[in-house]
């Protein structure tokens, strides 16, 4: 369909809300693509990542965040502060805020009620994991009357599991609060993020469901050199955590963990990039990097502005 520029609606929505309240597959389930990870693993997201969501005379640029938490390491700061960051520089017209019905509302939930009610935005609110949960709607009075500062905001209740019906639902309610303004990005732009960051992504997911307690939360996956040689994508990538007992889990016996995981990310790669992918992976000990601020930048997880 041809529309005239004038005719053009578009906004930026952040979606924001506890680790794990399901923000990544919203997105996903929204955009119908597999963009931003999603594992069982609580702040699996650590950086903001941008999707685009167009349709006809509409495009909606969304901003997935890291889920508000307060934690031990600097790692911690950084991911929060990307995700208040979001909410407060007034780059954002709606936030999304993802409230996750499976689990009791505590400190960490007043937390992030109290920085969207202050956003000064529109927010719209989505109770999500309704399947998880033996009563939503209880669940949703329960909130209502915790925060009364959403009372006349617009929530949905959904599961974000089922993804085509997720979708149409929130974007019945989003997409109305969509102003006239320009596309910002290409409409065949997925997102602005580059095959260096999703592939480092891609191997990080297969870390984390591979490995369990802190080990997921101690990696941080490096991508050292990306060559496009014609159809083939050439990677080597550097897997940090921080002790030799990491390195040890990680690498597997005789090298059986990371050879599948290797394997597992190739393909992953390959069928994002529509391309053949050849991944190395190495596994290095660099301690404590979740506190070092210059090894955060340097890897791009804490970003200036
Ligand atoms: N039962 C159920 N599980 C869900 C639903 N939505 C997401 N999940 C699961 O919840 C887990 C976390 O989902 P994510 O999308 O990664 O959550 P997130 O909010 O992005 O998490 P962080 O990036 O860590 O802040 C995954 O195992 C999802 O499959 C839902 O509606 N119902
Ligand atoms: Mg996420």
């Amino acid at each position: 369909m041809n529309t005239q520029a004038s005719e053009l609606r578009s906004a930026f929505f952040a979606l924001v809300g506890r680790p794990n309240s399901g923000k990544s597959t919203l997105l996903n389930a929204i955009l119908e693509e597999e963009l931003s990870i999603v594992t069982s693993v609580p702040q699996t997201t650590r950086r903001n990542l941008r999707g685009v969501y167009n349709a006809p005379g509409l495009q909606i640029v969304f901003v997935d965040t890291p889920g508000l938490h307060r934690g031990a390491h600097a790692l911690n700061d950084v991911m929060y502060a990307q995700a208040a960051r979001s909410i407060a520089d007034g780059s954002i017209d709606v936030v999304c805020y993802v409230v996750d019905l499976s689990r009791a509302f505590g400190e960490e939930e007043d937390a992030v009620a109290g920085l969207v009610a202050g956003a000064g935005t529109q927010v719209i609110i989505v109770f999500n994991k309704a399947d998880a949960c033996p009563t939503p709607e209880a669940r949703r009075a329960e909130f209502a009357a915790r925060y009364p500062a959403f009372s006349d905001r617009p929530a949905i209740t959904v599961s974000a599991l089922d993804a085509s019906a997720a979708r149409a639902a929130f974007l019945s309610v989003a997409e109305p609060l969509a102003g006239p303004g320009p596309r910002y990005f290409p409409q065949e732009d997925l997102t602005d993020a580059d095959m260096r960051f999703l592939a480092a992504e891609l191997i990080r997911k297969r870390i984390i469901e591979a490995t369990r307690e802190e080990v997921p939360h101690a990696v941080c996956v490096e991508i050292i050199s990306y060559k496009e040689q014609e159809d083939l994508h050439r990677i080597d990538a550097a897997i940090h955590v921080e002790t030799t007992g990491q390195k040890g889990i990680v690498i597997g016996k005789q090298g059986s963990l990371i050879r599948r995981i290797q394997n597992q990310a190739q393909r992953d790669i390959a069928r994002l990039a529509g391309a053949r992918a050849r991944l190395k992976c190495h596994v290095r000990v660099t301690p404590k990097w979740r506190d070092n601020r210059r090894f955060l930048r340097e890897m791009g997880i804490e970003r200036p502005g």
